[in-house]
């Protein structure tokens, strides 16, 4: 089903909550009226450009600007000497934050321009500032570097053998890490009565964000204020760690996210060349602007995945699931970037449970250091990892026990009257019922007809085969003490401000920072509901550390669970204070106002009443308010859920595949998702539609392919492989609504749903069609080159 956007005027302010309007940031994406950081212009603007290493590991044995320096109209040059020189300014780490949310970690620096030596072909050596962008970049090219090179490994699993190329200390292993029961596990693989296991590997992705990472920062001396527009996914938290890399105070730091062209998790990290940015404003005291170009983006964007896993999955003779073992070897890059390390470990081992009631789990993760760049969180960060061990597992478990894969999993899901269900990974699943979405799907594709279908297909010479993912995900990031338990040396909330204008118009401040998921619209249905106001009198503001109080930023799929909460909160203090002011004003008890639909009236007497927006204006304008009350009308909250929101689903791909020329073609892919209640169902639509086009970009095109050097072969889109548009298949999508208990709104997060489910419906799907010859599973990306290896290119009617 396809849902048709609707005109906010056209929809009654009571359904304004939960309504298909369209979004109220397309006409200035479409019209070129958005402004994105590379837009901004300051008068007497310099321009940066950097050297960045061409090796992926190497000693630097001689670094010379001094070619660059002559170039006319390069106005400084930098490198690593330089930043720690004795006339920098004091409190300047020059080192990037690393590893945060994980403790016990091998901690390494990570030099803001290298220190001697680089460990990534992209890793940064020197800095030139010129008066143009064109200078600067052959300026940055006429550095002259000698390297000394050394030998370099780009596999986790290689990286941790006996002998391998070691990048910080003695060997490459930057944590141990294990969740779960070893011993349970252990007993219920002795018992099991049919067991089977995978060896795969979760493909390092490069993120392919559209707008590239820039910044402009600007410094005024006088002020001591220095100003920095960035493609930022979280401006305070940039701010913070920004502030103590560069030595710079906090609250004389402001970050500003302009327009932001997509981030999918590669702009939440803290980046070196923001930083230095930043820093070479205030040294040159100019405005300094720096924009990557798409090459920059391939080897200096954090990478995502690069997942190598043994796992294996105990089961009884009635097909039940006793037990799963997990260990996994997760590539960390040449240094930790910000959150790297929780990514493979907490956002990975707690959903490795599935939908499934699993009695024992054990995971086990070493995170490995390689000549890569930094790998974080890329969308869905952790948790496409699990889903994909999990659903591929099943698809075998099915096979193995022979059961329909389908009733495998019904017959393995937690029912739905076991929730709050507790895993034997650590999390409380907050609310499910899994049987609603896979019988949606099983409709969706005509399943009762399927199999049929597919044994006279084979009869025929061809191929149809169907991919199963019963996916979970934990998101709305946030519980600080939750967070806290799992390890996390911060905590997260979200925060916002919500103010009424003397003329009764609304602005909606919030922390969080929206890069393309529609935050102006449905934050502004949020507070509209909640004041009972026209959707129109709402505006949202994010991304600007000065006019907002406080924020973690948008990832994780945590703005509507704990954002939009906030909002709420906010939104109820402030209908709480209007209600004193409007008993005051009818000569009322507070307790016999009811508030409802923008109305505060005197209950039983409903002709004496007073419209919120009446008492905005009375709040700044009025000399009669309430004895010791403060004059206008705002609120702020810190909101602070007590769990993380569990959207799940059921995704079905339905492939053919031809074993001849190795190529894969849908004939259908249908969704259905439970992302609680919908603030907007053509938000959430768009963003599940988008989700699966990366998640099948995952299974059938994409993967950042390095050479042994540590080359990266697949540097620009003509050799990673992004899906285009004639790639994705028509979608049907469908919901099914399982309100989360833990947050005001019932809801749960959508922005990353579709990446996690998406690739092993189509890789299960593949298996599924390539059965008569025996293929279990094909690596990803299933290119044609790989399905035609795995069937040696013979149909089995020849
Ligand atoms: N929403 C809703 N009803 C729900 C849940 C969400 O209407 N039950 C709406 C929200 O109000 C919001 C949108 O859907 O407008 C996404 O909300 P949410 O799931 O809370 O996710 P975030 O806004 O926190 O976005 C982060 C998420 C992540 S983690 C990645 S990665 C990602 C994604 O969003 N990157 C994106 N979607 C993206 N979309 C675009 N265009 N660009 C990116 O970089």
């Amino acid at each position: 089903m396809t849902i048709d956007s609707m005109d906010p005027e056209e929809v009654d302010a009571a359904d304004i909550l939960g309504s298909a309007i369209e979004r109220r940031e397309d006409p200035a994406l479409i019209t070129g009226d958005a402004e994105y950081t590379d837009d901004i212009q300051r008068p007497g603007m310099a321009h940066m450009a950097v050297a960045r290493s061409q090796y992926g590991h190497a000693d630097l044995e001689g670094v010379d600007t001094s070619a660059a320096e002559e170039m006319e109209g390069v106005v400084a040059t930098y490198t690593h000497e330089d930043l720690h020189g004795e006339d920098t300014p004091e409190g300047g780490s020059f080192s990037l934050p690393t590893g945060w949310l994980l403790d016990s970690l091998e901690q390494v620096d990570h030099p803001i321009l290298a220190d001697g030596r680089v460990r990534y072909q992209g890793d940064a050596i020197a800095v030139v500032v010129a008066e143009d962008r064109y200078t600067a970049r052959d300026a940055a090219e006429a550095v002259s570097v000698d390297y000394g090179r050394r030998d370099a490994v780009t596999d986790p699993r290689e990286a941790l053998d006996e002998g391998a190329p070691a990048l910080h200390g003695e060997d490459n292993v930057a944590f141990d890490w294990e969740l779960g029961d070893s011993d349970a596990t252990d007993e219920a693989f002795e018992s099991a009565s049919h067991t089977v296991s995978i060896d795969v590997e979760n493909q390092l992705l490069v993120p392919n964000a559209m707008e590239p990472r820039a910044a402009v920062a600007d410094y005024s001396p006088g002020s001591g204020e220095l100003e920095v527009f960035m493609t930022s996914q979280n401006p305070h938290l940039h701010r913070l760690l920004m502030s103590g890399v560069i030595g710079h105070p906090e609250h004389k730091l402001r970050i500003k996210a302009p327009e932001v062209g997509g981030g999918f998790g590669s702009k939440i990290h803290h980046y070196a060349d923001e930083a230095l940015a930043a820093w070479i404003a205030k040294d040159l005291e100019r405005p300094v602007k720096w924009t990557a170009t798409r090459t920059e983006t391939y080897v200096t964007d954090a990478q995502g995945r690069g997942h190598r896993t043994e796992a294996e999955l105990a089961m009884d003779d009635d097909g039940r699931i006793t037990g799963l073992r997990v260990d996994t070897k997760a590539n960390l890059g040449a240094y930790l970037s910000t959150f790297a390390p929780a990514v493979p470990t907490w956002l990975y081992g707690t959903l490795l449970s599935g939908q499934y009631d699993i009695p024992a789990i054990h995971c086990s993760v070493t995170g490995a250091f390689t000549n890569v760049p930094p790998v974080d969180a890329y969308r869905g960060a952790g948790r496409p990892e699990a889903s994909f061990v999990v659903e591929r597992l099943a698809h075998l478990g099915a096979r193995e026990v022979d059961m329909d894969p389908a009733e495998f999993r019904r017959l393995n899901f937690v029912p739905a009257d076991e929730f709050p269900y507790e895993t034997q990974v650590a999390v409380v699943y907050d609310s499910g019922d899994y049987e609603k979405p896979l019988d949606k799907a099983l409709e969706m594709v005509d399943y009762d007809s399927f199999r049929e279908r597919q044994e006279q297909a084979r009869e025929e010479g061809r191929y149809l085969g169907i991919g199963f993912s019963c996916y979970i995900e934990a998101c709305g990031l946030a519980p600080s003490e939750l967070a806290g338990q799992l390890g996390a040396q911060a905590g997260l909330w979200e925060s916002s401000l919500v103010r009424f204008h003397p003329s009764g118009t609304v602005t909606a401040f919030c922390g969080t920072s929206g890069h393309g998921q529609g935050h102006a619209t449905t934050y502004a249905q949020i507070v509209a509901n909640e004041l009972g106001i026209p959707y129109d009198d709402v505006e949202v503001v994010e991304g600007d550390t000065d006019e907002i109080p406080h924020g973690m930023g948008t990832y994780g799929s945590r703005s509507a669970a704990v954002g939009g909460s906030s909002l709420v909160k906010s939104s109820e203090k402030l209908v709480e204070k209007a209600k004193e002011i409007a008993a005051h004003q009818l000569e009322a008890d507070p307790d016999d106002i009811e508030f409802e639909a923008g109305e505060f009236r005197l209950a039983g007497a409903p002709d004496r009443s007073l419209g919120i927006k009446e008492v905005a204006e009375q709040s700044y304008l009025a000399h009669d308010m309430p004895e010791e009350m403060e004059p206008g009308l705002e609120a702020t909250s810190f909101y602070d859920p007590d769990n993380f929101v569990f959207p799940f689903g059921t995704h079905v791909a339905v492939v053919e595949v031809d074993p001849d020329s190795g190529e894969i073609e849908f004939e259908q892919y249908a969704a259905v998702d439970d992302v609680g209640n919908q603030i907007n169902p053509k938000i959430v639509e768009g963003q599940i539609h988008g989700g699966i086009a990366q998640g099948i970009g995952q299974a059938l095109y994409e993967g950042a392919e390095y050479d042994e050097n540590a080359q990266l072969l697949t540097g620009s889109m003509q050799d990673y492989a992004v899906p285009k548009t004639y790639h994705i298949p028509e979608m049907e999508t469908d919901s099914t609504v399982t309100e989360s208990p833990h947050n005001p709104l019932g809801v749960k997060g959508v922005g990353e749903a579709g990446t996690i489910a998406a690739p092993q419906a189509v890789v299960n799907a593949v298996a599924d069609a390539l059965e008569p010859f025996g293929v279990e599973g094909i690596e990803m990306p299933l290119t044609a080159e790989r399905v035609w290896e795995a069937t040696n290119g013979r149909a089995t009617t020849d």
